[in-house]
């Protein structure tokens, strides 16, 4: 039996500082709809897709908006609508948001929802871009690395959809551990959320180069971990900020087969063939037989110990 599934990669446009969830989850439903109409058997939306992009804002004078952006509960009262409306159209999703644990903790987060409206599985953001305190210089922030934490739990994958399913999000997608990580688990499809802002203030050469860099580390990750991966941006001028959009599916062989033509809500869809992995998985990048593991110790050594 061939093992298709038919994937919508949601891309959204912006979200304004003041737009409240309800509009969002309208906006994704409507994205859900259309994924339904068009076959789709899971749809994958961005980073942090419930509100604007927070972290490009110093919010400590005003405490009580930046607790306004985390979800307490996944799901909750505002998202409900989200789980409800999967089971009742059979679309399962993917979604990013900000979570805020009963312990106060803070992550940058996803969340795998089955056809039935079941969670599979939950992810934290590994890799934390930006910086920690406020740097007013700056045409505009990047403060995930003082409003959340970094991800404790590493990569998984998940038994959903027929296939081996992980996730990722964002910053995760430039580094090549990701995908291997999860490809030593037979991963078959990485869902990659990004909000990416096409000015880069540590160093503004690599501006032009946004489109390219996110090519680059996506079709590399695919072809030589032999996984379909799917960016799903939040692209287009928000607050004054232009980020990427470029929405794509990208196939085992590394190839695009199907990207955005806008920097708005848009869904991308195409046609996934799960057993395509294995062309890669059991030739040129077959782990077991090729693989140098004791080559590679520098790789897992201490950041400290270097
Ligand atoms: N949300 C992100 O993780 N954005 C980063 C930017 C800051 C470089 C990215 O890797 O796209």
């Amino acid at each position: 039996m061939v093992r298709s599934l038919r994937i919508g990669a949601a891309q959204l446009g912006p979200i304004a500082r003041d737009t409240g969830r309800d509009e969002v989850v309208d906006r994704l439903v409507a994205l859900m709809r259309q994924g339904s109409d068009a076959g789709c058997q899971l749809v994958a939306f961005p980073e942090l897709a419930l509100t604007t992009f927070f972290p490009r804002w110093y919010l400590d004078d005003v405490p009580e908006e930046l607790d306004s952006y985390y979800e307490t509960e996944m799901p909750g009262p505002q998202t409900q609508r989200l789980f409800d409306e999967a089971q009742s159209l059979g679309v399962g999703f993917y979604l990013g948001y900000a979570e805020l644990t009963s312990d106060g903790q803070r992550y940058n987060s996803s969340v795998l929802v089955e056809r039935d409206g079941s969670i599979v599985g939950r992810y934290r953001k590994v890799h934390l871009p930006g910086h920690e305190e406020h740097e007013p210089d700056r045409p505009f922030q990047h403060l995930e690395r003082r409003y959340f934490e970094e991800g404790p739990d590493g990569f998984s994958v998940w038994e959903a959809f027929d296939g081996i399913i992980g996730m990722a999000l964002c910053n995760d997608r430039r580094w090549p551990e990701t995908y291997r990580v999860m490809a030593l688990q037979g991963v078959e499809m990485v869902l990659i959320g990004y909000n990416t802002p096409l000015h880069y203030a540590p160093d503004p050469s690599q501006n032009p180069l946004q489109s390219f860099h996110n090519r680059l580390v996506m079709q590399a990750g695919a072809y030589q971990n032999g996984t379909w991966v799917i960016g799903v941006a939040k692209g287009g001028v928000e607050e004054g900020v232009e980020s990427l959009a470029q929405s794509m599916i990208i196939a085992p062989s590394g190839q695009v087969v199907a990207e955005a033509e806008t920097t708005d809500d848009e869904l991308v869809v195409a046609d996934c063939d799960l057993d395509w992995c294995k062309h890669y998985k059991d030739t040129l990048f077959d782990f077991n037989r090729y693989r140098r593991p004791e080559m590679y110790n520098l790789i897992t050594q201490p950041k400290s110990e270097l």
